[in-house]
């Protein structure tokens, strides 16, 4: 039975470039093959549950805008109601995937254990759901920032029970992920950093946070947990700065507590632009470090300085990172989240399906530009040819610790060398990606 929510709503169909009908894709047809693949298995879109069915269109000067039926969701029948409506969006929308976090599907309890009780029925509500559609869970995650518990940090805070609480509320979260099938476990730290370090042990937080997500590790191999635990990295907002600030700084805190091989990285665009990236970067050093997990594919507006989260529509920066993602070799247990919301004047229960509709088509003119320049090796060849040099066993001899700096001299020295700047051909390289976009 249909909760009307959204009018008379049938799946979204596949019309083609030359469709006009807004409730259909143009570019995203989940059996085309690409590469050897359908356009859906490339893809593995998620929709989240938080942006589009719990955000009531709050910012900070105004309250909310949108009036869901569900709202406010603090009563076991609002919930389910809630996740009626998102199950007919993620069927219509015909999405393999959902996320959720364990406060956007129940109500919080009076106690953490209410909290946890309400969690476990819900989980059996949307295990029906799931069965039903065959829609899977690509991840699930706990909220341990929106609560003012959690005001000063969840594993970073000076409180132990907070860190306690915290530990409780994750593992009650990750069982549930693990109950549904999660293929993935997602942690973003948005407390864990600080507001001013005049009343921060920096330190102290550093090693609480690495103790924490050690036991994350220890207790997903302990239930058999095998979906990728996942972190995605965001460099402030809420909080002034966060520990897990890029890609880069995860590594190197993952590397500080053992868990390189462990861990992942969950990257949002949005996020790398915060951080003073672009998404690719992001993705090319995830890649590089063996880190490489999943995206959350929202931009942000570059002007406003913030994390907007919006829908995804620029298709030369989205081929762009699909091509870092091919050349990761495509999705494992990850996909492309759309961690993204509207804005809050769209009102209209069909903006949400058009939003959903606008990134998907998105996405697959991105991806598909990007696998023809990979198959094309368009860049790669270049690439290959600008790295040649490298082959070279003398080269290769400079890496490998068979020479010293005192050898790589004298061998230079002795074959007077005087190497020949060549042209790094950016714009020849630009032009190549256009002709694909
Ligand atoms: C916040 C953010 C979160 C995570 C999940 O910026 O991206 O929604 O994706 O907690
Ligand atoms: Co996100």
């Amino acid at each position: 039975m249909s909760t009307g929510f959204f009018g008379k709503l049938d799946t979204i169909p596949f019309e083609g470039p030359d469709s006009t009908n807004p409730l259909a894709f143009r570019h995203y047809d989940p059996n085309e093959v690409v590469a050897g693949k359908r356009m859906e298995d490339h893809l593995r879109f998620a929709v989240c549950y938080w942006h589009n069915f719990v955000w009531p269109g709050t910012d900070p000067f105004g309250g909310d805008t949108f009036e869901r039926p569900w709202f406010p969701a603090d009563t076991m029948d609002l919930a389910r109601l809630k996740a009626d409506v998102a199950f007919e969006m993620f069927s219509a929308l015909g999405v393999p995937f959902f996320t959720f976090h364990d406060h956007d599907v129940r109500p919080e309890g009076a106690s953490l254990r209410e909290s946890r009780d309400r969690l476990n029925e819900m989980a059996d509500y949307l295990e029906a759901k799931m069965e039903a559609t065959g829609i899977k869970l690509l991840w699930g995650t706990a909220n341990l920032f929106s609560n003012r518990r959690y005001m000063s940090g969840a594993a970073t805070n000076p409180d132990p029970d907070v860190f306690a609480y915290a530990a409780a509320t994750v593992r009650d979260c990750m069982d549930v992920t693990h109950r549904l099938g999660g293929q993935n476990y997602v942690l973003w730290g948005g407390r864990e950093g600080y507001e001013t370090l005049l009343n921060t042990d920096l330190k102290s937080e550093l090693n609480q946070l690495g103790r924490f997500l050690n036991l994350v590790v220890e207790y997903k191999h302990k239930i058999g947990f095998e979906g990728a635990i996942l972190v995605e990295p965001k460099p402030q907002e809420p909080s002034k700065h966060q520990y897990d600030y890029d890609v880069a700084t995860v590594y190197g805190f993952l590397k500080a507590h053992g868990l390189e091989n462990e861990v992942k990285m969950n990257i949002e665009q949005g996020h790398a632009i915060l951080a003073g990236h672009s998404f690719e970067h992001e993705l090319a050093l995830a890649a590089a470090l063996g880190i490489f997990g999943s995206i959350d594919m929202n931009r942000n507006d570059y002007q406003s300085g913030w994390d907007t989260d919006q829908f995804p529509n620029n298709v030369p920066e989205m081929a762009l990172a699909y091509y870092e993602v091919i050349k990761a070799g495509g999705f494992t247990s990850g996909g492309t989240n759309f961690d993204a919301k509207l804005r809050r004047q769209s009102l209209d229960p069909q903006d949400l399906l058009i939003a959903h509709i606008g990134g998907m088509d998105c996405c697959a003119r991105g991806f598909k530009a990007a696998a023809a320049m990979a198959a094309d090796k368009a860049l790669a060849d270049p690439v290959a040819d600008r790295y040649a040099g490298w082959k070279r066993p003398e080269a290769a001899a400079m890496i490998d610790g068979s020479m010293g700096l005192a050898d790589i001299a004298d061998e230079a020295h002795g074959a007077g060398l005087d190497p020949q700047p060549r042209s790094g051909r950016q714009e020849a390289l630009e032009n190549i990606v256009n002709r694909y976009v």
